[in-house]
């Protein structure tokens, strides 16, 4: 077993040895440097390829990796054809995230100390934990990354910020710096760079770059790329619904979410119900308020039709002011939303009078709007939510099952009144209200959809569920009016004017909650907040219109990728791009903002085209002495390089730079592929077309987009905090760059999950190192070859064999499906030359044959094996 253990460990070294040599080389020749041709390409003459710049709030992994190897195949795939290549990369570190972290490592030592008390603590159930871990006599990996120690995690399985940066490898005596947002993108970038180089990227680094105001060169292209849009009409200031974070005190977008992305706001119409004099003893202390019960509706139409209110009896609810005069009882939570929508005596600090149950208010006289009974009462309804509108629901139990099961349940069970104290005068009086005449269900839908599904009570959730709906959309769609102003008139042409109507007249307002429960990062219940905020109007109709040309004449690889961006595009909107938490561009007329994450990433594929012109092989921008000046990239000259610009008389730059500048870009762009997971078309990816079409003209717009989905390891979800985790640089210590990337090859291809398989890569290594000895053996032996033309019909066979290999390989590696490449271009090679082999027996293979192999070989894998392929192509 150890001699197994450790002779693989030996063909694996031997792998890492290659891959060090044959890296040594590239650099020596500097083979990924991409350089422009000087005429305007000619069409496949050059590949530009990239991959959304990943977050530098931690170490790379194999998740990041594997997105990343369908673009770094694709172009050594291209660059085997002999395409003029070029694959940059960046580093995002805009947003919140890694200003969070940093802020609650400061916490952490400002309470605990530095290093913090718990520090020790950890360390010795680290030091323990390594000690059983070596006894079981486990690969060489590091043992404490990925685990967490329980004796000093904080409960809940939360991580203090200290344990993540030790996680990262760091040590006491660093780890209080990181307190500085900065320090991370001084640190995490160059790491990165470090594992990506390892990993054998055929990446252009001269271009590289890091996003924020830390590197004054980016900056000044985000700066202009917003002042563009803003010039065009296309970023605009508002009032809107957003997601938000009380606790961050902004929007929470997708990406700023522990739960909840793709939650959006869900607007009802708030129904003042006034509560009638006599208050009870319990509202004392509201004497001289307008007190309503405030009843959440979808349907303010039916209105007419209302028989009386329902509480939760259970339920928590109080009395919150909203204005001088106005008290609304609900929720607490709806309070919360409501003072975040101008809707609070104290902005964003609702206020509450009295705590009340719903005990308290159920027989409690109420005047609701448009009600033809001119008073209901509040009467109990047991299945209320909590946790959706305000707890509080009008009743129209001629349209509304639940209403209806609700209402006729107290009717016909006087123990059900007598327990909950319900007069025989608040419910018996109170008929069904004919509103709405629906087509087949005639003017008391509610009632008759309840008895054709024989429902029984409030309790049949399902039955109810389907009742709604039932008569839910078809009330909505082919619904009409029979009463009120209105009458005559179809539903859906009534609701927008009785809801205008009814807050026009103060009787209702508006409210929003998100739809579903959301958590941001912060840790905190977000709300619906009414912002004052700057907005990119995606989905404008014109604005539409060119992001759906570009699209159609764009490569997408697959149905339900293309799929995926047309619904995105039927539903985008307006996006919040502002943000006042974490880094990144300032707003240049609104400098109290930052430029939000996912919009200062939409067209900056264009700014590698001359990221190396303005800060050679500086990430920053701020190391070196540089012979452009940051100032001097004016929008004048971004209009000039992107834009087809008037030349800018007034620039300061040499205008041979300026040419050449404008040379890379209109030589690069358009870019042919963009890869990355398909998580992205919902936004990022989405937002590059529409940006795209609205900055450059169309021969730049993208050429095409390639999406996979999320990576599962050995069948398992990816997860840190079971330890089915692994760094770029923990697989490549474990098993080799270019096993790493033989696994990552074989993972899959479609946009369903993909499998990478450890045990895939431990064949890999075999296989790869056996295929250096038998060449070497091979090689050692030329003599013993039959010389002279192929002509058995074993050679036949085998030089067909071939062919196909190229054939096939190529067509597969041409549509990127590395997987099927891998098949036609290794496994099944392999499998002839074995075959060839086995048949030829003593009479011998043919020399030229063999040599031919091992150069169709050693090229057909240099994609996905280039340390590999490099080390011993050329010698045939
Ligand atoms: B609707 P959605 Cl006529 N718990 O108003 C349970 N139900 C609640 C609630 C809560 N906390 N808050 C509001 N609702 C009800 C009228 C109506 C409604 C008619 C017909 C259908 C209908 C009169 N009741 O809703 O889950 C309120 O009842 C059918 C969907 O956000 C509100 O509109 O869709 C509706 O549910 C909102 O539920």
């Amino acid at each position: 077993m150890a001699a197994d253990g450790a002779k693989s460990f030996a063909r694996r070294d031997r792998l890492l040895e290659i891959e060090q040599k044959v890296r040594g080389w590239w650099d020596e020749k500097d083979v990924f440097r991409a350089e422009p041709g000087k005429k305007p390409p000619e069409p496949d003459e050059k590949f530009f390829g990239n991959f959304p710049f990943p977050y530098m709030n931690g170490i790379l992994h194999l998740g990041h990796a594997f997105s990343l190897s369908k673009l770094e195949f694709a172009a050594s795939y291209h660059r085997l054809r002999g395409a003029n290549v070029l694959l940059p990369f960046a580093f995002h570190c805009t947003g919140m995230p890694i200003k969070a972290s940093a802020d609650k490592l400061r916490r952490e030592i400002e309470q605990f100390g530095d290093p913090p008390d718990f520090a020790r603590e950890m360390e010795e159930q680290v030091e323990s934990q390594q000690e059983t871990d070596d006894a079981h006599g486990s690969a060489p990996v590091d043992k404490f990354k990925g685990k967490k120690s329980k004796a000093a995690s904080k409960s809940g399985g939360q991580m203090f910020q200290w344990e993540i940066m030790r996680s990262f490898g760091l040590s006491d005596s660093e780890i209080s710096k990181f307190q500085d947002p900065y320090e991370w993108l001084r640190f995490f970038p160059p790491l990165a760079m470090e594992d990506l180089k390892a990993f054998g990227l055929g990446c252009d680094w001269r271009r590289t770059f890091v996003t924020t105001d830390i590197n004054p060169y980016f900056d000044s292209f985000v700066q202009w790329q917003m002042r563009k849009l803003k010039s065009m009409g296309k970023i605009v200031k508002d009032l809107r619904y957003t997601i938000y974070s009380p606790l961050d005190g902004q929007p929470c977008a997708d990406h700023d979410r522990a739960s909840g992305e793709g939650v959006q706001p869900q607007e009802y119409t708030l129904i003042k119900m006034e509560v009638l004099p006599p208050l009870p003893a319990k509202l004392g202390r509201l004497e001289g308020k307008k007190v309503f019960l405030a009843a959440a509706t979808l349907r303010p139409e039916t209105m007419y039709g209302q028989t009386n209110a329902w509480v939760l009896p259970d339920g928590k609810y109080g009395a919150f002011e909203i204005n001088e005069t106005d008290v609304f009882i609900l929720t607490e939570r709806a309070a919360l939303n409501l003072a975040y929508q101008n809707f609070s005596r104290f902005p964003q600090k609702p206020s509450c009078l009295v705590e009340l149950a719903g005990y308290d208010l159920i027989g409690l006289g109420l005047k609701s709007p448009l009600s033809f009974n001119e008073v209901i009462y509040a009467l109990p309804m047991l299945t209320i939510l909590t946790d959706k509108g305000t707890g509080i629901v009008t009743s129209v139990p001629s349209d509304a099952p639940d209403d209806y099961m609700a209402l006729h349940d107290l009717k016909v069970k006087p123990a059900f009144r007598a327990k909950y104290g319900v007069k025989d005068e608040w419910v018996m009086p109170f008929d069904i209200v004919p509103i709405i005449d629906i087509p087949e269900y005639g003017d008391r839908a509610a009632e008759k959809v309840c008895m054709d599904l024989k429902i029984k009570s409030q309790n049949e959730k399902e039955k109810l569920a389907e009742a709604k709906r039932l008569t839910y959309l078809r009330g909505f769609t082919e619904g009409t009016m029979l009463v009120g102003e209105f009458a005559g008139r179809k539903v859906q042409e009534a609701k927008p004017l009785i809801r205008a109507k009814l807050i026009e007249i103060g009787e209702a307002v508006m409210y929003s909650e998100p739809e579903k429960r959301v958590v941001s990062r912060s840790g905190d219940e977000c709300v619906v907040a009414l912002t004052d905020q700057w907005y990119i109007t995606y989905g404008e109709e014109e604005w539409k219109k060119l992001a759906e040309e570009c699209l159609s004449d764009m490569n997408l690889y697959c149905d339900e990728t293309r799929h995926g961006f047309e619904h995105t595009l039927s539903w985008l909107n307006q996006w919040a791009c502002s943000r006042s938490f974490g880094l990144g561009t300032r707003i240049p007329w609104d400098k109290d903002f930052l430029v939000e994450s996912l919009s200062d990433s939409t067209i900056y594929m264009a700014y590698y085209t001359v990221a190396h012109l303005l800060h050679n092989d500086d990430m920053y921008g701020t190391n070196k002495p540089h012979p452009i000046q940051s100032e001097q990239m004016t929008d004048e000259v971004w209009d000039f390089i992107i834009c087809g610009g008037p030349y800018p008389k007034s620039s300061t730059i040499p205008s041979s730079t300026l040419d050449k500048m404008k040379q890379e870009f209109e030589y690069w762009y358009p870019f042919d592929l963009r890869v990355s997971g398909k998580d992205l078309i919902q936004n990022h990816l989405t937002f590059s077309i529409y940006n795209h079409t609205a900055i450059m003209a169309k021969h730049h717009w993208p050429r095409g987009f390639r999406c996979n989905g999320h990576i599962m390891l050995n069948s398992e979800k990816m997860s840190k905090s079971t330890g089915n985790f692994r760094t770029i640089r923990q697989a490549i210590e474990e098993f080799s760059a270019d096993a790493t990337r033989f696994s990552l090859a074989d993972a899959g291809d479609g946009v369903d999950d993909a499998n990478f398989v450890f045990e895939t890569s431990n064949a890999a290594i075999l296989r790869l190192t056996k295929e250096i000895s038998w060449m070497e053996e091979v090689l050692a032996a030329e003599s013993s070859l039959r010389t002279g033309p192929p002509s058995t019909y074993a050679d036949q066979v085998f030089a067909n064999e071939m062919n196909i290999a190229v054939r096939m390989t190529e067509k597969n590696y041409r549509e990127y499906m590395f997987r099927e490449a891998l098949k036609t271009g290794f496994y099944d090679l392999q499998a002839a030359r074995d075959e060839y082999r086995f048949s030829c027996g003593s009479g011998g293979m043919n020399r030229d044959l063999i040599w031919h192999f091992m150069d169709v070989q050693t090229r057909l894998i240099t994609p996905i094996c280039p340390h590999y392929a490099n080390m011993f192509g050329g010698s045939f």
